[in-house]
């Protein structure tokens, strides 16, 4: 009878340990699948800039998404180092003022090319550390629902709005 107590604890105890392990596999495959969906390069990003300006002034960056796949994604968040603070922007208009906020993401929908550009979205770059002149090139880490972690080079240009508009500081505009 004692020996078949011990039994039965034995199986309770295994029973319990077996929970853990069967989560940890769960989060495993789901690991798994995660890269294996990221690593079907999907997503193409492409003409990659940034906006000259001076070191302490705000700029951005702005990009072209292509989706490929044939499932929506979405762009959640930006880092950089060449800014204090990198985020997701878009424009809009308010009784006629442009204004720019921070966005939660930016829906990528399969088969399609998004455009991150002056006047629409971009990444906000707020307080630059240096000098971003005409020419150099920086790195810029984009993070997608689904896709993950992407990490792109800007090139730095001159740009002059073509709309006349230019709200200095704001960079994003
Ligand atoms: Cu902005």
């Amino acid at each position: 009878m004692k020996r078949k107590q011990q039994m039965f604890r034995l199986t309770i105890a295994g029973i319990f340990l077996t929970l853990p392990l069967l989560g940890g596999c769960a989060s495993l495959e789901r690991e798994a699948q995660d890269v294996a969906e990221a690593s079907e390069r999907t997503l193409t990003i492409q003409n990659v800039w940034a906006r000259s300006e001076d070191a302490g002034q705000n700029s951005a960056v702005y990009l072209e998404i292509v989706n490929r796949g044939e499932v929506d994604d979405q762009l959640i968040a930006a880092e950089t180092d060449v800014a204090g603070v990198t985020e997701v922007h878009e424009v809009v208009s308010r009784d006629n003022v442009m204004r720019m906020q921070e966005v939660e993401q930016v829906e990528i929908p399969a088969g399609e090319t998004v455009n991150l550009e002056p006047g629409g979205y971009h990444l906000m770059l707020f307080g630059l550390v240096d000098d971003l002149d005409a020419g150099d090139e920086f790195d810029v880490s984009l993070t997608f629902d689904r896709a993950g972690e992407i990490t792109v080079t800007a090139e730095v240009r001159h740009h002059t709005p073509d709309h006349g508009y230019r709200d200095p500081g704001q960079g994003g505009l």
